[in-house]
């Protein structure tokens, strides 16, 4: 017999944004709550699941972490498809990693489907404000100008860690409860619908702690 599902939803997130911004992190804290101050980059692609209560529904994340440096673009952005969601992360003490949202978003209009959830995240948030390069507001407006949610969080400090992670995906659900009403109306906290729309895998995916 066939195993019962133990989750209502499953969502299917991507991590982009520059080197060093503490994508790898934020996806250490959310699904072990651990944190390390030692670098080591992302090498192509790498993925964590993580299983969540969200308003009375078990729903099963599946959470790709890209690697920021350009000379892997061409593996990552092969992910951006069946992303139902995208966090699009800079580090407030770095300037250049928050203009390049600009890039990234334009990588998302090339690569992703047009009704994908964005949120931007600005990291490192417990840093001295005397390091800080980008301020609170400037976030907020350009997360104003793309109609995206935003958040700053530290991952060293867990900071709005889970909220980021929690927001995105409460608006994911949302919008499969619009298109899907008859599948997510259904199922218990146990077992439901598995509403897995467009969370196709792509070829070449890594292990579960592994990278390509
Ligand atoms: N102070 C502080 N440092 C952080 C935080 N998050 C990450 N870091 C540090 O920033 C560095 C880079 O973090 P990573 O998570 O590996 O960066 P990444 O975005 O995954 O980088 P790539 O894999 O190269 O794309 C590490 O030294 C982390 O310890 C944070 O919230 N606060
Ligand atoms: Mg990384």
């Amino acid at each position: 017999m066939a195993k019962r599902q133990d989750y209502d939803y499953l969502i299917k997130l991507l991590l982009i944004g520059d080197s060093g911004v503490g994508k790898s992190c934020l996806l250490m804290r959310f699904a072990e709550d651990s944190f390390t101050s030692s670098f080591i980059t992302t090498i192509g692609i790498d993925f964590k699941i993580k299983k969540v209560l969200i308003d009375g529904k078990w729903v099963k994340l599946q959470i790709w972490d890209t690697a920021g440096q350009e000379r892997f673009r061409t593996i990552t952005s092969a992910y951006y498809r069946g992303a139902m969601g995208i966090l699009l992360v800079y580090d407030v003490t770095d300037e250049a990693s928050f203009t390049n949202i600009r890039n990234w978003m334009k990588n998302i209009e090339q690569h992703a489907s047009d009704n994908v959830v964005k949120v931007l995240v600005g990291n490192k948030s417990d840093m001295d404000e005397s390091k800080r390069a980008v301020p609170y507001s400037r976030g907020q407006a350009l997360a104003d100008e793309f109609r995206m949610q935003f958040f700053e969080t530290s991952a060293k400090a867990n900071t709005n860690v889970d909220e980021v992670f929690q927001s995105v995906a409460r608006d994911i659900m949302l919008r499969l409860k619009d298109t899907q009403p008859d599948a997510a109306s259904s199922g218990g906290g146990g077992g439901g619908p598995n509403l897995r729309v467009g969370a196709a895998r792509p070829k070449a995916a890594s292990s579960k702690s592994g990278c390509c």
